[in-house]
């Protein structure tokens, strides 16, 4: 596997601008459930049937105490060496743009600079009558003063994402030479587009995950393992 891991690391190397994407395995090292994972449920919910503005028009306690409980979970957990070497590896790009689709905060908090959540934010909260944006801590009121009801800063399914992050994304795509997807199973939109639009603007695709993917077999490098494990050896290439 060290040919592989020389040949990321080459490619890394001789990136002109790297782009990174990344899903909810990058985190599961830190103890955080992926969404499609076993750990994925939680008291029986599949997280898909409560990530969704429906189930929060239905019951905003219950998904309220959902966040909460993936909040106590985060806030206990620490970044872990994958985290860790993208943010090394930010430091050594020439050009460096991380799209996330987490909302756990951990890229930020392992030193990683230029990230953009495509997804929002846990610890943040929107009022959905004035769309006030605020930090949020366990047991604050969920209401705004201005009385509209609080919900999580989070994009759900059939919500609409956060537009200049995603051209933001789209303009870095088009310019970059080099993109690694490390974590993600790629089956949500539109974050799933990025392996296929880099595709068509000739980077090379480096991909990171424990199994095989629907990209698995398109993209230059498929590197299967614990993205902790591979990418800090993949770094040992680049010092
Ligand atoms: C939108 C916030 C326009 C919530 C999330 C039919 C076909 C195609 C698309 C659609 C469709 N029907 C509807 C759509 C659009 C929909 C979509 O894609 N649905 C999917 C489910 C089919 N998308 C949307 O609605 C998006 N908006 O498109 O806007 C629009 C507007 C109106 C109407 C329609 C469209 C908004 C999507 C945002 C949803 N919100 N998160 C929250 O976090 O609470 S998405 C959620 O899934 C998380 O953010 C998560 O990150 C993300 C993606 O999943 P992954 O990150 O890939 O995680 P997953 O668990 O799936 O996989 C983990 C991977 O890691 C696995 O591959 C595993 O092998 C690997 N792994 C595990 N451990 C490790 C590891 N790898 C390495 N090392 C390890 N240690
Ligand atoms: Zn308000």
């Amino acid at each position: 596997m060290n040919d592989a891991y020389a040949q990321a690391g080459g490619l890394l190397k001789a990136a002109r601008a790297l782009f990174v994407l990344t899903g909810a395995g990058i985190s599961a090292e830190s103890g955080i459930p992926t969404f499609r994972g076993p750990d994925g449920l939680w008291k029986n919910y599949a997280a898909a049937d409560l990530a969704t503005p429906e189930a929060f028009r239905r019951d905003p306690e219950l998904v309220w105490e959902w966040y909460e409980w993936r909040q106590s979970i985060i806030r206990k957990a620490r970044p872990n060496p994958a985290h860790e070497a993208l943010a090394a590896l930010e430091k050594m790009s020439a050009s460096f743009f991380l799209l996330t689709q987490n909302v756990d905060g951990l890229h930020r908090r392992a030193g990683s600079v230029k990230v953009f959540e495509l997804h929002g934010n846990i610890f943040r909260t929107r009022c959905v009558a004035c769309g006030a944006l605020a930090d949020y801590r366990p047991g604050e009121p969920r209401f705004c003063p201005c009385g509209g009801r609080l919900r999580p800063d989070i994009v759900w399914f059939g919500e609409s994402i956060p537009a200049p992050v995603w051209e933001a994304a789209l303009a870095f795509l088009e310019r970059c030479d080099t993109v690694l997807v490390c974590g993600t199973s790629g089956t949500v939109w539109p974050a799933a587009l990025v392996p296929p639009i880099a595709r068509r603007y000739g980077s090379k695709i480096i991909e990171i995950n424990l199994e095989a993917t629907p990209i698995s077999k398109t993209v230059d490098l498929s590197l299967l393992g614990k993205a902790g494990d591979i990418l800090p050896e993949i770094m040992k290439f680049l010092l």
